[in-house]
């Protein structure tokens, strides 16, 4: 659930605008995930932390995190509770520091590297247990970038990378390096580079001949 998927529920049942909840607006939204009638006025109090009779945002957003997956899943959508789970467990393998491969490779157990549907579901389970097959299998849906029914390695990876919080800064996809051309080589011709223990192949720029420092962006692996 992002920030901006919890806002957007805020405000959709922030009926009359002012900016909080009365007990008639979140009423309706407890209604919706499964609460008791009976057991309306009771929840009001627990979420109103300050008792001031209003949910105000910092409020609603206390009281949503630690909600059950199910009732996320009917407030929020099984979309965004499918990013959700892999932003967590993206943040996680980052707090822990696994790259997302050692997860994808614990679990591929096919001779031909992908994930099945079903493999996903192990995964993500083992992670979160009380998921419901409609949060798999949307999670299953923004891994299978090319809608194959299978999920290889860079779709698991990228999906990852996508959801993540800070991935981006932790594992830079990219790096600048400065190649001064060896002899032999010159424009038009692919010039091994190694970097981080990876061979890459950049090209001569224009200009450049042997002896002369150029700077390229080599994209790293995942
Ligand atoms: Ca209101
Ligand atoms: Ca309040
Ligand atoms: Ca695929």
């Amino acid at each position: 659930m992002s920030m901006d998927d919890a806002l957007a529920l805020f405000q959709r049942f922030d009926v009359n605008g002012n900016g909080t909840l009365g007990f008639d607006e979140l009423r309706e939204l407890l209604l919706i995930i499964g609460v008791p009638a009976a057991d309306v006025p009771r929840l009001f109090g627990v979420i109103d932390t300050n008792s001031d009779g209003n949910i105000d945002f910092e409020e609603f957003i206390r009281w949503m995190y630690a909600q059950p997956v199910d009732a996320k899943e009917k407030m929020l959508g099984s979309t965004a509770v499918a990013k959700q789970l892999l932003r967590e467990i993206a943040d996680s393998l980052i707090a822990k520091n696994i790259p997302p491969e050692h997860l994808f490779a614990s679990a591929s157990v096919r001779s031909d590297g992908l994930l099945s549907r079903d493999e996903l579901s192990r995964i993500l389970l083992a992670y979160l247990p009380d998921l419901s097959p409609t949060v798999l299998s949307e999670a299953f849906h923004l891994c299978d970038w090319d809608h194959s029914g299978w999920i290889n390695i860079e779709e698991f990876v990228s999906a990852l990378r996508r959801e993540a919080s800070g991935l981006q800064e932790l594992t830079p996809s990219t790096a600048d390096v400065s190649v001064t051309v060896p002899a032999g080589w010159r424009y038009g011709m692919q010039l091994p580079v190694e970097y981080a223990g990876h061979l890459y192949h950049v090209d001569v720029p224009s200009g450049h001949t042997i002896g002369s420092t150029f700077t390229t962006t080599l994209k790293l692996p995942g």
